[in-house]
């Protein structure tokens, strides 16, 4: 270690660390359990603790950051909910959880995966089963416009079967899945916020998605041992059709995502460099990488039909891998060389830098995009020149946020720390000045955090007000609920010059990745527009059964306190459909349809249509009730629904 790096190593508290190599990483979990300082009530049925810590700060000052009764949150935050398969819109600074939105997952509060249109778009067997009954989301980004956020759409991943979902912002409803061919472990996915050559495209019009997980191109069983031959993809989707556009093949892995604000290169760190299949492979090499993609440059070569086909998807794969990229001035992957196993990749808000954080080495690399460039010109000599700046922050360095006032917030997590680094001292000192001091503070989260972001960060309209951080362990900052702990969404105020703690949210397993959007920007719809239904029944007076041979239809209207059918007739073995307009106009009056031992249930909501298929095998009285209350007579509201032997 230089002199230079041991002086702001020191100011960093961190002057005994260096990169971890594979052997400390056999300690990494043992290194985790001890980061948690309480004990754990092993066995022992666990009361409340006494509140542990002392209060950071006044209690009078936390009290700056409640939402009083009546009164409306100043942001949104928008958040992925894991392996719950869903997203989740939370109000900060109160932390009020407003509503769960069902993705990849079944939700019998909505209906998703039970009526058709969900099921339309989640997909099905040939059957009309669902075709998944699991997601695992992991990042939700919404789409830009003059890098800002639009209030259009948001973006998010499936990491488990490698599909990408769009929520509309206006409804908060997701509207299209698609799932990318060749992929398995889609984890990072990012929006572009410009077209790389059209100017007058300042909007997001595709989402990028990078496949984590190698595996062999013609995934048939056949070829399973040739391990060396496995691939990741790197793919474009197409923002408004939701179609795959081009895939990238790449050497390595993909990780997390990040798009450039000139809309000209996206990029994803890559902890799997080796390409092993084994954990201490993945680790074995010192450097991983971050990789560019030259957006224009692909779509070219997609144009002129330099692409492969694989497995029979139809999809163009472009070669992204180094051996067919020799020359700068054609490539269209750029290999930038990074601290070991890195993870998050994350753009400053003035686009001009990437912050690559290390996991296995306690650096962050920045990046700077003009060089990249650069490099794609031919005007550097090796990609690890466009790194300028590599600070030591602490150990296991995940997720970067900005301010916009020059500063970064980096994740420790193997620390339990939020990092603040200056990223003008950052450079200054890789350049060489000893005075430079990158790191300016730290805050100790409970515990162990994954993802930070903060207010806005994401756009050039980074705020500077809040960083949140999601903690994957929570332990003794909640009543104990059993082995199953809540995980913690701890607020910070960063608008100081020292970060403050003044909230714990408790937030339902597990959230990776959240954005905070001020509430002006979102611009939902309260009611429905009937038309938008092709299926709806207009009037209560068009209620009735319809029978083409075995197939029925039952056309079906809600308006508070009644279905407009008092019953109806079907006869065992039919198939019926049951179309269901809520005419109720009024803001806030939803209705629900639930059918005992039918296993349906679902919600209209004011001026909305939805519909259900099932087989009337069972004979007998039926009540489909509402269930959702609506009404004084909620109750009373229900239907018999009539099944002939
Ligand atoms: S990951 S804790 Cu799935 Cu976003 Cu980094
Ligand atoms: Cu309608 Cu309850
Ligand atoms: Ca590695």
């Amino acid at each position: 270690m230089n002199d230079k790096k041991a002086s702001q190593s020191e100011l960093a508290g961190i002057g005994r660390r260096k990169f971890l190599n594979t052997a400390a990483l056999a300690g990494l979990t043992v290194g985790v359990a001890a980061c948690n300082d309480k004990p754990a009530a092993s066995a022992a049925p666990s009361a409340a603790a006494p509140a542990a810590a002392p209060a950071a700060h006044a209690a009078s000052e936390v009290g700056k950051y409640e939402v009083a009764p009546g009164q409306l949150d100043e942001y949104y935050s928008f958040s992925s909910g894991g392996h719950s398969g869903e997203c989740r819109i939370y109000g900060l600074p109160s932390g009020r959880l407003f509503k769960r939105i069902p993705v990849f997952n079944m939700d019998c509060l909505v209906g998703w995966g039970v009526t058709n249109e969900s099921k339309k778009i989640l997909g099905t067997k040939p059957d009309g089963s669902l075709k998944y009954h699991t997601g695992d989301t992991h990042h939700i980004h919404p789409s830009y416009k003059d890098g800002t956020y639009d209030g259009r759409y948001m973006f998010v991943n499936d990491k488990i079967h490698g599909r990408l979902a769009r929520i509309r912002m206006d409804t908060m409803e997701t509207d299209k899945i698609v799932e990318l061919p060749l992929v398995q472990g889609f984890h990072g996915t990012f929006p572009d916020k410009r077209d790389p050559v059209d100017p007058a495209i300042n909007y997001t019009t595709r989402v990028f998605c990078g496949g984590e997980f190698a595996i062999p191109l013609d995934n048939n069983g056949k070829n399973m041992d040739a391990t060396a031959d496995y691939r990741s993809i790197f793919s474009c989707v197409d923002a408004e059709s939701m179609e795959v556009r081009w895939q990238v093949l790449v050497d390595g892995n993909c990780d997390l995502v990040a798009s450039s604000y000139d809309g000209k290169l996206a990029c994803t760190n890559q902890y799997n460099t080796e390409n092993g299949v084994h954990y201490e492979d993945m680790m074995s090499a010192e450097m991983d990488a971050c990789l560019f993609f030259n957006i224009a440059r692909i779509e070219e070569a997609v144009k002129a039909g330099k692409f492969k086909t694989y497995g029979g998807s139809k999809v163009p794969v472009v070669d992204g891998t180094k051996a067919g990229n020799s020359d700068p001035k054609t490539s269209l992957v750029c290999y930038v060389p990074v601290g070991k196993n890195p993870h998050g990749v994350n753009a400053s808000p003035d686009g001009k830098y990437y912050a690559c954080s290390g996991k296995l080495s306690p650096t962050a690399t920045l990046i700077e995009h003009d060089l990249v460039l650069k490099w794609f010109d031919g005007d550097l000599k090796d990609a690890r020149e466009a790194v300028v700046a590599e600070p030591e922050i602490g150990l296991g360095p995940l997720h970067t946020g900005f301010d916009g006032r020059g500063n970064a917030y980096t994740t420790l997590f193997l620390d339990s720390q939020i990092v603040k680094w200056n990223v003008e001292a950052a450079i200054k000192s890789y350049k060489g000045d000893k005075t430079a001091q990158p790191v300016v503070d730290r805050l100790d989260v409970m515990y162990q955090p994954g993802h930070g972001f903060t207010s806005m960060g994401e756009t050039k309209d980074a705020d500077g007000k809040y960083f949140l951080s999601d903690n994957k362990f929570s332990k003794d900052r909640f009543l104990p609920v059993g082995p199953l702990h809540p995980e913690t969404a701890q607020l910070i105020d960063i608008s100081g010059d020292k970060m403050k703690l003044v909230a714990d949210h408790a937030v339902y397993s597990e959230p990776h990745d959240s954005i905070i959007v001020p509430r002006n920007l979102v611009r939902t719809r309260q009611v429905y527009d009937i038309d938008e239904f092709p299926n709806a029944v207009k009037d209560a007076k068009d209620c009735r059964v319809e029978r083409k041979g075995k197939k029925v239809t039952v056309y079906l209207t809600s308006q508070a306190p009644t279905f407009g059918l008092r019953e109806w007739t079907v006869k065992r073995g039919d198939e019926v459909t049951i179309i269901l307009t809520n005419l109720d106009k009024v803001e806030d009056l939803t209705h629900g349809l639930a059918i005992p031992k039918y296993d349906i249930n679902f919600i209209v909501n004011p001026q909305e249509t939805k519909s259900v298929t099932f087989i009337a095998d069972k004979p007998g009285v039926y009540w489909a009730y509402c269930t959702n209350f609506c009404h004084a007579l909620h109750l009373e509201m229900r239907s018999r629904m009539l099944v002939e032997a």
